[in-house]
């Protein structure tokens, strides 16, 4: 049932296929536990395991400190690496996620909003054009809050003194640029990425390391940073120059309750079009006082996107982006918001992660345990990503993009008995669609979630592996 090329629906073994944990027994010991956690994303381990021996080896192997991140994700950044094959810039969407456990866990830190977890930094490739194809997970980063501990019984000022006294390097927001210039320095030849990152990743020192290690990005930054220019903000100095009409969007509404959960960071709004302005223009930003960075300042360009008429009582859409490119027209002015369009999916990916393989439900009993099953996990949340990306498109793509004959053959017949017909010529949103009502998805609910789309794929897979099975007898 292989494809030519890109993605296969049912196949992940060719994910870990160059894996090279220092140990060729170890290696097929993933590729083994590997294939059985595909089958079923959203089941625990116990479910996943058909076998005692290979729950056992399962557990050994997820206990060994042999098994790194880095050595099990090496098959599926090269993969992720070769479906960049002809395309002159990728996207490589950065952001952090939080994993919560509940009990007590060995090694694991405060978080957040209270409970124990750690924090995963992740790097996301996806295509440079309008269809966003998600290429694969270049980069995961673990790691704990230490300060917490660290912090504990200091005043306030002797906090922001001991954050002072940290390196660059020792700093947790050097994650962010870490990252970029490793997974950067690895990309095939001809591959130009642009990184892309929300305003956690405004900050001067941050920016200076982007530009010493000459990396294009797109960063989302405060509308109200000082610039070199007396007294003006970014806002301000960008609303010298004149605005052109830009694009009318559909704004989506938020409810009280995600308001409250995201502390006012996202206010409730109603449904809206929003039409929208753009403008852009070069600034300076000079290094702060406790700034570790050796350049003095930095001049960038900024575009700033805004709703210069917002219903009463609604708060106006805005963006500022600073970008490494050079934006002298309203067409590099676009690349760079669509750029930044591309970033909500790796939101949508750390759901495909918590919610469509269940990551958070893992009964594993350390840190290293856990941050070993993540990165097991890490390609089989990329795949179901591009199962619900492809299905949800604006322009319809036929199911062949993923699905060979014999899947929609076999899709099909598994919906028959349930009165399901998928139309002669599908397209990937059918194919999805089919996949969904596999988990008890409804069609006329709209688009399905997360938990039932993990359901459905799980589903499939089962059905593909027996019916593959019944076929070589
Ligand atoms: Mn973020």
């Amino acid at each position: 049932m292989a494809r030519k090329s890109g993605v296969n629906v049912t196949e992940i073994a060719g994910e870990f296929e160059e894996v090279e944990l220092g140990d060729t027994r170890l290696d097929e010991r993933l590729r083994r536990v590997a294939s059985l956690c595909a089958i079923a994303p959203s089941e625990s381990f116990p479910e996943q395991m058909e076998t005692v021996a290979d729950r056992e080896a399962l557990y050994r192997f997820l206990a060994n400190s042999k098994v790194t991140v880095n050595g099990v994700l090496r098959g599926h950044i090269s993969q992720t690496h070769a479906r960049m094959d002809g395309q002159s810039v990728v996207r490589v969407v950065h952001d952090t996620s939080t994993f919560r456990f509940l009990g007590e866990r060995e090694g694991l830190g405060a978080i957040g909003g209270g409970g124990n977890g750690f924090l995963g930094h992740f790097a996301l490739a996806i295509a440079a054009d309008e269809t966003r194809e998600p290429l694969g997970i270049l980069g995961v980063r673990p790691y704990i809050y230490k300060d917490a501990v660290a912090h504990r019984g200091m005043t306030n000022s002797e906090r922001v003194q001991a954050a002072r006294n940290k390196t660059r390097d020792e700093k947790k927001s050097s994650r962010w640029e870490q990252l970029a210039i490793e997974v950067s320095a690895s990309l095939p030849q001809g591959v130009r990425p642009v990184h892309v990152m929300d305003q956690e990743a405004d900050d001067y020192d941050l920016l200076a390391a982007m530009h010493q290690a000459k990396l294009s990005y797109v960063i989302r930054a405060c509308p109200g940073r000082k610039t070199t220019e007396a007294g003006l903000s970014v806002k301000d100095v960008l609303a010298k120059t004149s605005a052109q009409v830009f694009r009318t969007v559909p704004v989506t509404p938020r409810g009280e309750r995600k308001a409250t959960l995201s502390r006012g960071r996202h206010p409730a709004r109603q449904e809206r079009e929003a039409t929208l302005k753009i403008r852009w223009g070069e600034i300076t930003i000079r290094r702060g006082q406790y700034s570790h960075s050796d350049i003095p300042d930095l001049t960038l360009s900024a575009v700033h996107v805004f709703e210069p008429e917002p219903p009463d009582g609604e708060e106006p859409i805005e963006w500022v982006l600073f970008s490494s490119e050079a934006v002298t027209t309203l067409e590099e002015a676009t690349t760079v918001v669509d750029h930044y369009r591309a970033r909500w999916i790796i939101e949508e990916y750390f759901k495909a992660l918590k919610t469509g393989c269940a990551f958070e439900t893992r009964q594993l009993m350390s840190f290293d345990g856990l941050v070993r099953a993540l990165s097991i996990f890490v390609p089989m949340a990329w795949r179901l990503l591009v199962l619900r990306h492809l299905g949800r498109a604006p322009k319809p793509r036929p199911a062949g993009v993923l699905f060979d004959k014999e899947h929609l053959l076999l899709l099909r017949k598994l919906l028959d008995k349930r009165r399901y017909k998928i139309s002669a010529k599908p397209t990937m949103n059918d194919a999805m669609l089919a996949i969904a009502a596999l988990g008890g998805h409804i069609k006329n609910n709209g688009d399905p979630g997360w938990l039932v789309l993990g359901r459905g794929f799980t589903k499939f897979v089962e059905a593909e592996a027996v019916w593959r099975l019944a076929r070589e007898m």
